[in-house]
């Protein structure tokens, strides 16, 4: 069947800087909030960084971007995505200077890509804002963090202008209701923050991406800025009009971010929301003019979905930041997130019949465990074809949600590199083309071996979709 793809369609991968880099504490870099998260959301976190921190070392991208852009190149990506540690740039988060070494190895990493036509896709803030600023300010719950984030946005728009033309402003922005200390360097406990804390803090993200989208297209004309949502989809667990309710509900704690981000402004139901619960959210004639600056497309990290029931019973799901009730139709992954292809066709479609901007998805692979074994070569591989099957399905979703005219720009698959996992820090849990060997000890020579999904999604690549196998 001829490929529904469009010609210029973003193929690639994507990684964040917390999970790969390593070099945490390398050429002036300051702490971050995962230097001190040993086990991702299972654990607490740590006064200073631990050994057992496998995101310490992460893969030693650090040190060995050019051996992995060299593979992803061979692969045939058209578009890396990657963030920039911002504690690399401001080592506290509000020095006066940026760290010129920091500066440089993102300069350096561009490069590399752009050497082989891959166009960075890059994230401000994946989950890895300076710890200082956490001890200073107390992260997001302090206003003066927007005009520290627009220092720093800034600085690396202007250093980066003629290398990068992509990119995103707070990775899965919705996730700052639910892990305040990872998403926001709030050091006040959850249980402990009042509900027009936690919304302050989410309005001051929101102002500051508005606020350096702006800026961007100031900076950088040609350039184009994008949201990135935490893509939940969620499904009614039965007919019953209670549960359609309740996970029409659900899906709005996400949807509200796409909104302000498409719309320029807060949409009704949230307002009432804040209203009804006595919400003092700090939002002042100013934020709302600064909202207005809208992006120019939605991007989504899309693993699964999950059901919503009005009666609180079932089974509940896996994931990392959102769960749900199990749905009987669907399989899950070792880790317990299900499996959802049609899920993210729905998905799209959704997003697209709401806000009408072009989509991307940021984000979007499976958490397995693999085994290394020998291949007729001779050479260390994986025989992934789980994995072949799961980008596979979910690839054939993308393509007809295009077929039905749905503008989708590109398609970056999380964890192109096997990498540390963000819930659970570990190594075993690989979401790879490309094998790490390091395990969940910190233990390993970090050689990396081509998976059986490597050449598969070359050829992907390289026939533009045309090599994926459809149903009959
Ligand atoms: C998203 C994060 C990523 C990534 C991914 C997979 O929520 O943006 O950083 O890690 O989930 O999750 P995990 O690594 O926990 O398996």
């Amino acid at each position: 069947m001829k490929s529904k793809f469009p010609e210029n369609f973003l193929w690639g991968g994507a990684v964040a800087a917390n999970q790969c880099e390593g070099a945490y504490n390398e050429d002036g870099k300051g702490w971050s909030v995962q230097d001190v998260l040993p086990h991702g959301l299972r654990g607490r976190r740590t006064e200073a960084p631990t050994e057992d921190n496998l995101k310490l070392k992460g893969i030693d991208f650090y040190h060995r971007y050019k051996e992995d852009i060299k593979l992803f190149a061979e692969m045939g990506f058209k578009v890396f995505r990657t963030s920039i540690a911002w504690s690399r740039i401001f080592p506290n988060g509000d020095d006066e200077l940026p760290n010129e070494k920091g500066l440089e190895f993102y300069d350096k990493l561009f490069d590399e890509c752009l050497k082989y036509g891959i166009q960075p896709l890059v994230t401000l803030s994946h989950y890895e804002m300076p710890l200082a600023l956490g001890e200073k300010y107390n992260g997001w719950l302090d206003r003066r963090m927007i005009s520290l984030f627009e220092r720093y946005a800034g600085t690396v728009f202007r250093r980066y202008k003629n290398k990068v033309k992509y990119w995103l402003t707070f990775n899965e922005i919705n996730a700052i209701l639910k892990e305040p200390f990872m998403c926001g360097a709030i050091l006040t406990d959850k249980e402990k923050l009042s509900k027009t804390q936690l919304f302050n803090a989410m309005h001051y993200q929101l102002v500051a991406s508005a606020s350096v989208t702006k800026l961007c297209h100031e900076i950088i004309p040609d350039a184009m800025v994008g949201c990135m949502i935490l893509g939940v989809t969620v499904y009614p667990l039965t007919p019953s009009p209670d549960d359609v309710i309740k996970a029409m509900q659900r899906d709005r704690e996400t949807y509200q971010f796409a909104h302000i981000h498409a719309r320029g402004e807060y949409p009704k139901y949230l307002l009432r929301f804040f209203e009804k619960n006595n919400i003092n959210a700090d939002i002042t004639d100013e934020d709302k003019q600064i909202l207005k600056n809208t992006v120019d497309f939605i991007s989504f990290s899309y693993y699964s979905s999950i059901c919503e029931s009005a009666d609180n019973c079932g089974k509940m799901t896996g994931g990392n930041l959102s769960k749900g009730f199990i749905n009987p139709y669907l399989k899950s992954t070792d880790w317990g997130w299900q499996i959802d292809a049609k899920g993210l066709r729905y998905t799209l479609t959704k997003l697209y019949d709401m806000y009408s901007l072009p989509l991307f998805i940021a984000e979007n692979g499976l958490g397995a465990e693999d085994v290394l074994t020998e291949g007729e070569n001779g050479e260390k591989t994986v025989n992934d074809d789980y994995r072949i099957d799961y980008l596979n399905a979910h690839l054939v979703e993308v393509e007809k949600a295009i077929d039905d005219g749905i503008p989708v720009m590109g398609y970056t698959m999380w964890g192109c590199i096997d990498l540390v996992s963000a819930s659970t820090a570990e190594m075993r849990k690989r979401y790879g083309c490309i094998y790490v060997d390091r395990d969940d000890s910190g233990n390993g020579t970090l050689e990396r071996y081509k998976k059986k999904s490597f050449d598969w999604y070359k050829n992907v690549i390289k026939t533009n979709g045309e090599s994926l196998k459809r149903e009959l």
